[in-house]
């Protein structure tokens, strides 16, 4: 077991590199720090009891089904739990909004309310749980866009396009956890270190190569994808003078499919299909899924696409509406809006 202590040159904590990003905010006044640091500490709770989810009689369905009519994994509720309780009653936000719950969450009442709004997706990919498969959790930080002197924060300051986000981030539980952050002064990843409790620098300034090596998409889904979509995947596997070096690389769990291309370079897509009829729009999520990865994505020299325009720049009109996804490399993911203009428009 190697001694952190040993093996880190210059040991930096999650706390400390936010301190040091406080610098470039002269406005900030401490509480987007407190803020993060506050996920982080629920993310350190979600992973203890992720690890250990197959003893902990946490595994299988609660029995319930959440807004999305998807069955409602024990560790989902856990989460879910876990990241409201940390943030309900600190006084950073004015609301919160979940992909488990059908309306905002608004700050108790006993509770001081802040200036900030936190969305988040507790448990993506959580019916992967039982297989041990990485899983992740999404948050997505704004400034409140309604008067301060009006109470509670309300749906319309969780109504942000991406565009106005502050931060947004992830915490994948996978063979290591990991906490990755995004704010418009680049993209930085920290590692657990179970030895010492603390997640510590692991990736300063990540960047998304600019060659590409894997894509990513459901493929038992193609039959299903617009004329447009089905070109670009055969693009993406060399015809159409496409690029002939990608793998195929998915494994079902957002967080996870983004994390690799993010540090390895590839597109990730989840297109609009015609499979579900309820879901004429694809199956993830714009507020607390694709909202959040794509500014991650930018900051790191990506971009993310609804197929049509930059995800950044739409205006949600629901709370738990779907988008279309195309997140990684720039070129790849200009290219599929490309062959959507020229077969689909
Ligand atoms: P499919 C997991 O349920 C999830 O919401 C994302 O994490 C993942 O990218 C997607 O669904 C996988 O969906 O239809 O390919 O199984």
């Amino acid at each position: 077991m190697y001694n952190s202590i040993e093996t880190h040159a210059r040991i930096t904590t999650i706390e400390g590199h936010i301190l040091d990003q406080q610098h470039y905010y002269p406005e900030a006044t401490g509480v987007l720090t407190n803020l993060l640091y506050d996920i982080a500490l629920a993310g350190k709770v979600i992973a203890s009891n992720t690890i250990r989810a197959g003893l902990a009689e946490i595994l299988g369905r609660t029995g319930d089904t959440n807004v999305q009519g998807e069955q409602v994994m024990k560790l989902d509720r856990l989460a879910d739990m876990t990241m409201r309780r940390m943030n309900d009653h600190t006084g950073r936000l004015a609301v919160m909004a979940s992909e488990e719950n059908p309306e905002p969450m608004p700050i108790p009442k006993d509770y001081p309310i802040g200036k900030y709004v936190m969305l988040f997706d507790p448990l993506d990919g959580s019916s992967n749980v039982d297989f041990n498969i990485p899983i992740g959790t999404i948050f997505a930080i704004y400034r409140r866009i309604t008067p301060e002197e009006s109470g509670p924060g309300t749906l319309a300051d969780c109504l942000q396009p991406g565009r106005k986000l502050v931060t947004s981030g992830y915490i994948l539980y996978g063979s290591s956890t990991m906490l990755v952050y995004a704010t418009n002064k680049g993209v930085h990843g920290f590692t657990l270190d179970p030895s010492v409790g603390e997640f510590l620098l692991s990736h300063p300034n990540i960047q998304i190569p600019e060659r590409a090596t894997y894509m990513s998409a459901n493929m038992g889904y193609e039959r299903y994808w617009s004329r447009g979509v089905q070109e670009y995947t055969s693009y993406l596997q060399g015809s159409h003078n496409g690029p002939k070096h990608l793998s195929l690389r998915y494994i079902g769990s957002l967080v996870a499919d983004f994390h690799r291309n993010l540090l390895s370079g590839g597109v990730f897509y989840y297109p609009a299909d015609h499979k579900d009829p309820n879901k004429p729009h694809g199956k993830l999520r714009l507020t607390y899924e694709a909202a959040p990865l794509a500014f991650i994505a930018e900051q790191a020299g990506g971009y993310a696409s609804n197929g049509v325009k930059n995800i950044l720049d739409i205006q949600p009109d629901e709370l738990h509406q779907r988008t279309p996804l195309y997140i990684g490399n720039r070129d790849l993911v200009e290219k599929a809006e490309e062959f959507i203009r020229r077969y689909d428009s």
